[in-house]
């Protein structure tokens, strides 16, 4: 009877951990606001990247931990705190820029991805782009195949464009560890405007149906020891 109890307890205090746990956030740093000591170009937890083809001029964008924009107002708050993760660089077209994080998670889980995104293109022939995705395993490819949790197109001859928003969705982990990616594009050539784009306020957790699943799991596992001791 000791015993019972004692396996009893301690699913549930596993059970309680499980859903405990479900209210952190699995991205270090996902609201930007942790310090990068002032180093330009350093984000705290994300490894930030600009993928481009020289052949189209200087001056490759990166995104980077900024307070604002200048140059769209209304789009330059950050959804939370004092920093976002921005660019406001202009710069010769073609390119993609971006930010990723790999994180551990449970296969066959299911996870929410929250956050806000922003942008803005000037009025001209170009076209843009702004992108979240997760992708399965530790990856450094933006382009590797994935589960796409939000995405904001601009299409060239669209005229002045400039959106700020909330979004989430939901992917399933198919492996022991996940990458998000933040991307931002242009598509056209040798189109020189200035364009923008913005992050904020990322989340990961698992969905409570996941978290039932893995308590329930625990339990289980709790009460197989228990008939094998009985
Ligand atoms: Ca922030």
């Amino acid at each position: 009877m000791k015993r019972t109890a004692l396996w009893v307890t301690l699913s549930l205090a596993a059970a309680f951990v499980v859903a405990a746990s479900a209210s952190a956030n699995l991205l270090v740093n996902g609201d930007f606001e942790d310090d990068n000591f002032g180093i330009p170009g350093w984000v705290p937890g994300w490894t930030v990247t600009t993928y481009w083809w020289a052949g189209w001029g200087t001056g490759a964008p990166m995104l980077d931990r900024k307070t604002g924009y200048s140059t769209f107002t209304g789009t330059g708050i950050p959804f939370s705190g004092n920093y976002f993760l921005a660019t406001d660089t202009m710069g010769h077209a073609n390119f993609h820029v971006g930010a990723y994080q790999s994180f551990s998670v449970t296969p066959g889980a299911t996870y929410t991805v929250s956050g806000g995104f922003m942008g803005g293109v000037q009025e001209s022939n170009d076209t843009a782009w702004w992108e979240v995705k997760v992708v399965d395993g530790t990856t450094s490819d933006p382009d590797a195949p994935g589960t796409v949790i939000a995405k904001k197109d601009r299409p060239a001859g669209a005229g002045f464009f400039q959106f700020r928003e909330e979004f989430s969705g939901t992917f399933t982990a198919g492996d022991s560890t996940a990458t998000i990616f933040l991307k931002w594009g242009r598509a056209q050539s040798a189109d020189y405007v200035i364009s923008a784009a913005g992050f904020d306020n990322l989340v990961v957790v698992p969905e409570p149906a996941s978290i039932l699943a893995l308590a329930s799991g625990l339990a289980g596992m709790a009460g197989l020891a228990l008939r094998r001791r009985a």
